[in-house]
C-alpha cells in the first residue's frame, strides 16, 4: 500500500515504535526520528533509517525533510498525570515539533500530515463527575482543556487545520485516549496508569506483598485504548479523507479500582490492600471516548478488551521487572534524561 517514503516523528517512543514496524511491514520507506539516542529508543527497527534529532529545532526538521512523502508526527514531550500535571511548560514547548514540521513539510510539498493529538484536549468541565457519556469531537469547544499539555495539543490540532485550509496540506489528526500496551512506559515518572498499576501488583507479587498505592481515591474513571487497535485506528484515519479531529479511543468506561481489580485477577493474587494517596495528581475525575463518528467515517473501531490488553501488558511488564531486577529499563530511563542535550548520530 504504502510504497512511499514516510518519516515518523517520535519514533523512538511508545505508539512510534509500533507504527514504524507495521509501515516496514507495508512496505514503506520509513525514515525514524526520535529525540532519544537510539539505544533508549523503545523498539528499534533495523529496516529504517534511524535519526536522533530534535524536532523542535527548525534546521533538524527541513534536514530530514527530504523526499518525504508522508508525514506521521507521534513526537511530544509527554507521560501520564504525574509528568503532565508537573510539566506544564515542558509540555507547551511541544509546540514547536509541530510548528517546525508544519512548515518543514508545506515547503517540501509533502502530501499528507498525520498529528496525533489527545483526550486532553476536551473541555474539562464535561469531566467533572465519575462516569460521564463518552466525549464527542464537538465538546472540545468552548474550549477549557487540560492545563498545558491539553492546550498545546488543541493549538496544534488547529495549526494542522489552518495549514490545510490555507495551503492544502492534507491532514489527519487523531485524539487518543489513554493508550497503553507493551513496550510502554511503566516506571520513573512518565508512567500512566496501566502500565504503572500493572507494575505495581506486578511488584507486590514478585515481594509477596499485598499493598499497593493509588493515586485518588480509585473512583475516577477512563477508558483505555490497546496498542494494536491504536494502530489500527491510525492507518484507517490516515488512510481516509477526514480531516477534522476524531477519537481513536475506547467506551469501555472503567474506575481505576475496577482497573485494579482486573489486574489482581490476572496477576492470581487473592488480595490486594488499596492504599489511597489523595494528594497525587488525579486530572479529570471522568473520562471515555464516543466513537460514533469513528465508526461512521472510518468503520473503525476498538476491537481488544480491556482484560485482553492488560493481560498483555501485565505479563510484559512483570517479565520486563524481573530482567531489570537492579535497574531502571530503557522504557524509565528518558525520564531522567536531559534531552536538550541530544545530538545527531547521522
Ligand atoms: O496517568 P493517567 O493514566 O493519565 O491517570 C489516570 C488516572 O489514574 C488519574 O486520575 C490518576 O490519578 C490515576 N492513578 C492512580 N494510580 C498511578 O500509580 C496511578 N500512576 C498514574 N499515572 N496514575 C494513577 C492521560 C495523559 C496522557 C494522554 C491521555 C489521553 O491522562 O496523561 O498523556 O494524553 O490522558 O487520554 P490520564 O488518563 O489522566
Amino acid at each position: 500500500m504504502y510504497k512511499k517514503k514516510i518519516l515518523v516523528a517520535g519514533a523512538g517512543g511508545f505508539i512510534g515504535g509500533y507504527l514504524v514496524k507495521k509501515l516496514l511491514n507495508l512496505n514503506a520507506d520509513v525514515i525514524a526520528v526520535d529525540i532519544k539516542p537510539t539505544d533508549l529508543w523503545f523498539q528499534l527497527h533495523n529496516e529504517s533509517s534511524n535519526h536522533s534529532l530534535d524536532l523542535k529545532n527548525y534546521e533538524n526538521c527541513e534536514k530530514i525533510m527530504i523526499d518525504i512523502d508522508y508525514i506521521f508526527n507521534l513526537a511530544c514531550n509527554m507521560g501520564g498525570m504525574g509528568f503532565i500535571e508537573n510539566n506544564k511548560a515542558e509540555c507547551m514547548l511541544s509546540v514547536l515539533i509541530n510548528t517546525h514540521l508544519l512548515s518543514a513539510a508545506h515547503k517540501n510539498n509533502v502530501s499528507k500530515y498525520f498529528f496525533s493529538s489527545s483526550a486532553c484536549i476536551y473541555n474539562t468541565n464535561l469531566q467533572e463527575k465519575n462516569f460521564i457519556e463518552g466525549l464527542r469531537e464537538s465538546d472540545a469547544y468552548p474550549a477549557m482543556p487540560e492545563n498545558g499539555y491539553g492546550w498545546e495539543k488543541l493549538f496544534s490540532e488547529r495549526m494542522c487545520k489552518h495549514f490545510y485550509e490555507d495551503f492544502n496540506l492534507n491532514v489527519s489528526i487523531a485524539r487518543f485516549h489513554n493508550v497503553y500496551g507493551p513496550f510502554g512506559t511503566y516506571d520513573g515518572g512518565r508512567e500512566k496508569s496501566p502500565a504503572a498499576l500493572c507494575r505495581k501488583v506486578a511488584q507486590a507479587k514478585i515481594d509477596n506483598s499485598n499493598k499497593i498505592e493509588i493515586w485518588g481515591d480509585g473512583e475516577q474513571t477512563r477508558s483505555f485504548l490497546y496498542i494494536d487497535d491504536c494502530i489500527e485506528g491510525i492507518l484507517r484515519l490516515f488512510d481516509s479523507s477526514f480531516s477534522d479531529p476524531i477519537n481513536i479511543g475506547s467506551d469501555e468506561q472503567v474506575s481505576i479500582n475496577q482497573m485494579v481489580d482486573i489486574i489482581q485477577n490476572i496477576a492470581d493474587m487473592k488480595s490486594i490492600q488499596k492504599i489511597y494517596l489523595k494528594d497525587k495528581p488525579k486530572g479529570v475525575r471522568g473520562r471515555s471516548s464516543n466513537n460514533e463518528l469513528s465508526e461512521k467515517v472510518l468503520k473503525w473501531t476498538y476491537k481488544v478488551s480491556l482484560e485482553d490488553g492488560l493481560k498483555k501488558t501485565y505479563d510484559w511488564i512483570y517479565k520486563d521487572l524481573i530482567k531489570h531486577k537492579n535497574s531502571l529499563s530503557k522504557y524509565s530511563k528518558s525520564h531522567i534524561l536531559n534531552l536538550d542535550k541530544v545530538e545527531s548520530n547521522k
